[in-house]
């Protein structure tokens, strides 16, 4: 586990269904690196309450992301598989981080501007300290490496820049991580709006697909894709974003890269192309819902995994707290 490895960490919001485009920007990737690196896997219920919440819906969409997770082939024997509120260094940490971050930084973030549009009556100070948790959650263990989409490259960057901060003020302390992009569909967007990400949390649901979605759902989202008037599958992000998307949709959920899909449709009306897409994501969601059906049947296995992971990250996360104390000069007994 710990040693020679590097150190990865990685999270996501239980805020509603996940998409595939969380599907592919992130969850597919923690499965794929999973061998390589010491990985730590969190659940961000913390960050998923500075936007208001259903309680009940959070306490089941955190059960349902577990599950996900681990139906998605995320292993807990060699993961630490975690829910971010049951580590108490999360929320220590931030505090401490909060002193080595400018409210003007804060202020430029792109999400925490984006969220504040969209929920205006809500603009509470947890939106605003978002990153800062997110540099508190990645700092505490020591991360070299943190698979993420492209969406979070700003959140990403600020954590360097906390890290660079508290060291040059004390000594070396944390490790400085950095972000790593999957090549094809770090960014999935909107099938109906394709400027748009497409977001677990989107106005309309027909523009995204969930990972609960089932076939006729997912053939039918398909099906009223917004694509272009040319009739030419071709992948050019700038000119054909529809056809594009729809692209990296194929090739991440098919495993060939976007010249042998582009072939592959050579000559192709957008009907049977989109058809085929919508079934190559069909097929690889099927399994993966039994599967997450049937651990979600196993509630005290799901409990065990959560109870060993929060005991693993806390022994981990306290170490660091712990120097981080010590550096600022926190009297300890
Ligand atoms: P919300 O819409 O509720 O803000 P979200 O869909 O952005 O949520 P997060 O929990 O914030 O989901 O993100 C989880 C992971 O999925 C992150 O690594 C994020 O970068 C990635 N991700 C989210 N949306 C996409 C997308 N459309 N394409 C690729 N990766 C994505
Ligand atoms: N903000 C992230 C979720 C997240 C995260 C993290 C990702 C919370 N803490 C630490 C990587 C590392 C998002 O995807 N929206």
């Amino acid at each position: 586990m710990q040693g020679e490895k590097k150190v990865l960490y990685s999270a996501v919001q239980p805020t509603n269904n996940l998409t595939i485009g969380n599907y592919i920007g992130a969850v597919r990737n923690f499965v794929a690196l999973q061998n390589e690196y010491d990985c730590i896997y969190a659940i961000a219920n913390m960050h998923a309450i500075t936007v208001r919440q259903n309680p009940a819906e959070l306490r089941k969409n955190t059960l349902s992301l577990l599950a996900l997770y681990i139906a998605c082939g995320i292993d807990p024997q060699k993961c630490v598989l975690y829910l971010q509120s049951h580590v108490p260094a999360h929320a220590e940490l931030a505090w401490v981080l909060n002193t080595f971050t400018y409210v003007g930084e804060m202020e430029r973030m792109t999400q925490f501007k984006d969220k504040s549009a969209k929920h205006a009556d809500n603009i509470n100070m947890g939106l605003m300290d978002y990153p800062v948790l997110m540099a508190a959650d990645i700092l505490l263990y020591q991360t070299d490496v943190v698979p993420v989409g492209v969406d979070q490259r700003q959140h990403l960057e600020i954590t360097r820049d906390i890290a660079i901060r508290f060291n040059n003020a004390y000594s070396p302390t944390f490790t400085v991580p950095e972000g790593v992009y999957t090549k094809v569909g770090a960014k999935i967007n909107d099938l109906l709006d394709p400027s748009k990400k497409m977001s677990k949390s989107a106005e309309n649901v027909n523009g995204a697909v969930f990972l609960s979605d089932d076939r006729d759902t997912i053939m039918r989202k398909f099906k009223r894709a917004v694509t272009d008037s040319e009739a030419a599958v071709r992948y050019d992000p700038e000119n054909k974003p529809g056809v594009s998307n729809l692209l990296s949709i194929y090739s991440a959920f098919t495993g060939r890269d976007i010249p042998q899909c582009e072939s592959a449709f050579a000559g192709c009306g957008y009907g049977q192309f989109k058809e085929a897409v919508g079934e190559a994501v069909a097929d690889k969601l099927a399994p993966i819902q039994a599967e997450q059906a049937k651990l979600l049947a196993d509630k005290e296995y799901l409990n065990g995994v959560l109870k060993n992971g929060a005991e693993a990250a806390a022994r981990r996360a306290g170490r660091t707290l712990a120097k981080v104390y010590k550096k600022i000069g926190f009297y300890q007994l």
